[in-house]
């Protein structure tokens, strides 16, 4: 009884030590928002959640208006980060001219409360969709409170965004699977919500 205590014990440790040093990877649609703090309508500077079937989950968000820096911003919570080393952020984005191809990003390990200094991330225009990396200057932190926010700059739109340590680059194929185990992950514990979501018509070209 005593050895099976033990193997069991042993087996609890090797366990949580292959799923604490486990990537960190977190996909969240440009258009899941968090609704209470983002500001999307605000003296003329306005995110326009836009239909596309093109468009993973069919949305995303398209910024038009003035540009006075950072007056609007889509907000996203992370879930809790077990090892935030090398953490980098990746963005499904549309810059198709010069006047459309940056955004000012910023990084809160504390929920919201403080922001770390606003960073500018931009990329040779084109008329793609494309992942564009950003390594946040404010590094985030282990466990929960990491926040990330994306505000207007220019005219660039935003479809997905990825969070990772795993110095992979992200792909739509990477995130259907994704999807399917988080969706799973999600129903074991709290009551399924959110299952409006279509997933049949997105491109796959990405
Ligand atoms: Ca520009
Ligand atoms: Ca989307």
């Amino acid at each position: 009884m005593r050895n099976m205590i033990l193997v069991v014990l042993l087996l609890l440790v090797s366990l949580s030590i292959v799923f604490s040093s486990q990537a960190y990877v977190y996909y969240v649609e440009a258009e899941n928002y968090d609704p209470d703090t983002s500001v999307i309508n605000a003296a003329g500077c306005i995110w326009t959640l836009t239909e596309n079937e093109d468009m993973s989950n069919e949305h995303y968000m398209k910024y038009s208006g003035a540009h006075v820096g950072a007056n609007t911003s889509l907000f996203y919570t992370l879930p809790k980060i077990d090892n935030p080393a090398q953490c980098k952020v990746w963005f499904l984005c549309l810059m198709p001219d010069g006047g459309a191809n940056s955004y000012f990003v910023y990084v809160s390990t504390d929920g919201g409360g403080k922001w770390g200094p606003q960073q500018t991330i931009s990329a040779a225009e084109t008329p793609d969709w494309k992942w564009l990396e950003w390594t946040p200057i404010t590094p985030f932190e282990k466990g929960e409170g990491n926040v990330i926010r994306v505000a207007e700059r220019e005219d660039a739109n935003l479809d997905l965004v990825c969070v990772r340590n795993d110095g992979v680059v992200p792909s739509i194929d990477e995130y259907l699977v994704w999807m399917e185990e988080w969706e799973a992950k999600q129903m074991a514990v709290e009551p399924f919500h959110k299952a409006t979501t279509t997933w049949g018509s997105i491109r796959s070209a990405f």
